[in-house]
C-alpha cells in the first residue's frame, strides 16, 4: 500500500466558528489547507482504527475533489469504513441520521451552510461527533490547537472513487460505501410523522404547497419525500437541483434571500404553505399565504402542538432555545410544565441536553428547529412537522399563529444584521458595550427601564463546561430584550447581529408589522451601541 506522509506547515486561522471552519473556497484550495484541517480532526478521534465515518456535503463547488482527498486520508489514517452520500451529497441532518444509525465515530460535512458557494464563494468543513451532533467546544479547540503545530499528514496514493455508483469499493485497507443520500433519512421521517394524513392533505386538490430548495442540498430530499412519497404534484419543489454555485443565489432561507418564494406566497391566490431551506438543509423558513412565521414563533408553535404528531405524542421532556431566540417558547413550556433551557448560539450547545434526555425540541431564531431524532437542526423535518399540524387541525398557517398569540401573547421579534463591517470597529463596539454594562441597570431609555445588562455566560448543566462572552444582553423591566453579538460564521469582515424582542399580551395590539412594533427598541439599540456610526450604514443589510 502506498501511504505517504506529507510534510506540511500550520496555516493561521483554522479555528472553527459557530458551525465548522468556513473560508473563501480559494483558501481551501491552497495546497495542504484542507488536508491539515482533516488531519487535525483525525487527531481528536479517540479510536479511529477500523472505525466507521460518515462523509458528504451540500454539493457546492469543490465538494467532490475535497471528498476524494478526505477518503484517501481516511484510508491512510486507519479508518475501517466510510459511508459517503451518492454524488457526494448529504444534508447536514441526513449525515447526523447516518452517524447515529450506523454507529459511526463521527462525520465530516462539507458545507459553508447559508454562505454562497462557487470558486469565488465560500467552502466549509463541519465535524460531528459520534452522537451525530456538531463537535462541542472542547473538541473544536483541540482540533484548532493541533492545526497550529501540525507537521505532516497521511494520505493514500490511489485512484479516485466513483461517487455516483452505489455500492462498496475497497480503498487500501478501507471500505468506501456509496449510499443513497435520502433513503435512511426518509425512513426516519416516516417514523415520526403521519404520512397517511400528509398524503391526504397534499393530494386533496385544494391544499397547495411550494418548497424552495434554493438549488442547494434539500432538492433531492424534498422531491423524494414531498413529491414521490407524499404525492404532492411534480413542481411543488422549486430550484430542486443542487448546483455548485446554488444558481448564483445566497442559500439562506429568509425574506431577503428567498424572495422568489416570498413573492409566490404573498399573493391572494398563492399556495397555502411555503417553505425554504438553506445550503446544507438544516434551516427552514415557514410561510403561509400572505404570512411570515418568525422562527421563534415557529418553535413555540411546534412545542404547543407536538402532541398531535406521532413521534412526539408521548410528550416533550423539555425544550431549549438559543439565548437570542425570543421567549415565546418559554411561555408554552411553562404552560406544559416542562423545562426550557437557554443556551448560547449554535447547535453544538443543545447536544448534551438532548443526549441526557433533558429536552426533545430545540430551536434558534436563525431559522433552525430540530429535535432528538438527530443531533442537528433539520429543515425538512420542520416542514413535515408543520404540515402534520396543518393536516390535523385543518387550520391555515395564519390562523394557527394568530390564535397562538391570542392565547400566549405575542413576542414581537426581529434581527438586524450589519454585514461586511470592519472587524476592528465591530470588536471595539462590543468592548465599549461591555464596559458600559454595569452602568445600565435602572437607567431609563425612552419608555423602557433597564432591569439587567450582562454578557451572556453559559454553564452546561450536564458537563459543567462554561462558555463566556456569548452576547451582550440588555433586559428591560417589561420583559423586552436587546441583544448584540458578532457572527461566528461570516468570512468577510464582521457581521454585527442585533436582536430585538418585545412582549405584547393584548390581542388588539398584536397585528402590527414587527418593525413598527419594535421601532422604539430599534432606535434605542442604535443609541446605546452607536450602530450607525460603527458600521457606517444607515440601515441593516438584512432584516429578519
Ligand atoms: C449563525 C446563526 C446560528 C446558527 C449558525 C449555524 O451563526 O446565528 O444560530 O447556529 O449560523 O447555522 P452566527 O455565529 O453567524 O450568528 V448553519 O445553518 O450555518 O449550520
Ligand atoms: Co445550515
Amino acid at each position: 500500500m502506498n501511504i505517504h506522509t506529507i510534510v506540511t506547515q500550520p496555516f493561521a486561522g483554522q479555528k472553527p466558528g459557530t458551525s465548522g471552519l468556513r473560508k473563501p473556497t480559494q483558501i481551501f484550495q491552497q495546497r495542504n489547507y484542507l488536508e491539515n484541517f482533516i488531519q487535525a480532526i483525525f487527531q481528536t478521534l479517540p479510536e479511529r482504527d477500523g472505525a466507521t465515518l460518515v462523509l458528504g456535503g451540500d454539493g457546492r463547488f469543490y465538494n467532490r475533489p475535497a471528498i476524494q482527498i478526505i477518503l484517501k486520508m481516511c484510508a491512510a489514517n486507519g479508518l475501517g469504513k466510510v459511508l459517503v452520500g451518492q454524488g457526494g451529497i448529504l444534508s447536514t441532518p441526513a449525515a447526523s441520521c447516518l452517524i447515529r444509525k450506523y454507529q459511526a465515530i463521527g462525520g465530516i460535512i462539507l458545507s459553508a451552510s447559508h454562505n454562497p458557494g462557487g470558486p469565488d464563494g465560500d467552502f466549509g468543513v463541519k465535524f460531528n461527533t459520534s452522537n451525530g451532533g456538531p463537535a462541542p467546544e472542547k473538541v473544536t479547540t483541540a482540533i484548532y490547537e493541533f492545526t497550529q503545530i501540525i507537521q505532516s499528514y497521511q494520505i493514500l496514493e490511489a485512484n479516485d472513487i466513483n461517487l455516483d455508483k452505489l455500492g462498496t469499493t475497497q480503498l487500501g485497507m478501507m471500505q468506501v460505501e456509496v449510499m443513497d443520500s435520502v433513503d435512511d433519512y426518509a425512513q426516519l421521517m416516516q417514523e415520526l410523522f403521519d404520512f397517511d394524513r400528509l398524503r391526504k392533505l397534499l393530494t386533496n386538490g385544494q391544499f397547495r404547497l411550494c418548497f424552495d430548495a434554493m438549488h442547494a442540498v434539500t432538492g433531492p430530499y424534498a422531491q423524494r419525500i414531498l413529491e414521490h412519497t407524499l404525492g404532492a404534484p411534480v413542481g411543488t419543489v422549486i430550484h430542486g437541483v443542487p448546483l455548485e454555485d446554488f444558481g448564483g443565489g445566497h442559500p439562506d432561507p429568509n425574506l431577503v434571500y428567498a424572495h422568489e418564494l416570498v413573492e409566490i406566497l404573498f399573493q391572494d391566490a398563492g399556495p397555502n404553505f411555503g417553505a425554504a431551506s438553506d445550503g446544507d438543509g438544516d434551516r427552514n423558513m415557514i410561510l403561509g399565504r400572505n404570512f411570515f412565521v418568525s422562527p421563534s414563533d415557529s418553535l413555540a408553535l411546534l412545542t404547543a402542538y407536538a402532541h398531535l404528531v406521532p413521534g412526539y405524542r408521548q410528550g416533550l421532556a423539555g425544550v431549549a432555545r438559543s439565548m437570542p431566540t425570543s421567549q415565546a417558547v418559554d411561555r408554552v413550556a411553562k404552560k406544559l410544565g416542562i423545562n426550557c433551557y437557554e443556551t448560547p448560539t449554535g447547535w453544538k450547545f443543545f447536544g448534551n441536553l438532548l443526549d441526557a434526555s433533558k429536552v426533545t425540541l430545540c430551536g434558534e431564531e436563525s431559522f433552525g428547529t430540530g429535535s432528538n431524532h438527530v443531533r442537528e437542526k433539520d429543515g425538512l423535518w420542520a416542514v413535515l412537522f408543520w404540515l402534520n399540524i396543518l393536516a390535523v387541525t385543518e387550520k391555515s398557517v395564519a390562523e394557527l399563529v394568530t390564535n397562538h398569540w391570542r392565547e400566549y401573547g405575542r413576542n414581537y421579534y426581529s434581527r438586524h444584521d450589519y454585514e461586511g463591517v470592519d472587524s476592528g470597529r465591530a470588536n471595539q463596539m462590543i468592548q465599549k458595550l461591555r464596559a458600559k454594562l454595569a452602568t445600565l441597570p435602572h437607567q431609563k431609555l425612552g419608555n423602557y427601564t433597564v432591569q439587567y445588562a450582562d454578557d451572556f455566560s453559559y454553564q452546561d448543566p450536564i458537563d459543567g463546561s462554561v462558555s463566556e462572552q456569548q452576547g451582550i444582553r440588555i433586559g428591560f423591566t417589561d420583559g423586552s430584550r436587546l441583544i448584540y453579538r458578532l457572527s461566528g460564521t461570516g468570512t468577510q469582515g464582521a457581521t454585527v447581529r442585533v436582536y430585538m424582542e418585545q412582549y405584547e399580551p393584548e390581542g388588539n395590539k398584536q397585528g402590527l408589522d414587527a418593525q413598527v412594533a419594535l421601532a422604539e427598541l430599534i432606535q434605542i439599540a442604535d443609541q446605546v451601541a452607536g450602530l450607525r456610526e460603527t458600521t457606517g450604514m444607515e440601515r441593516p443589510t438584512v432584516i429578519t
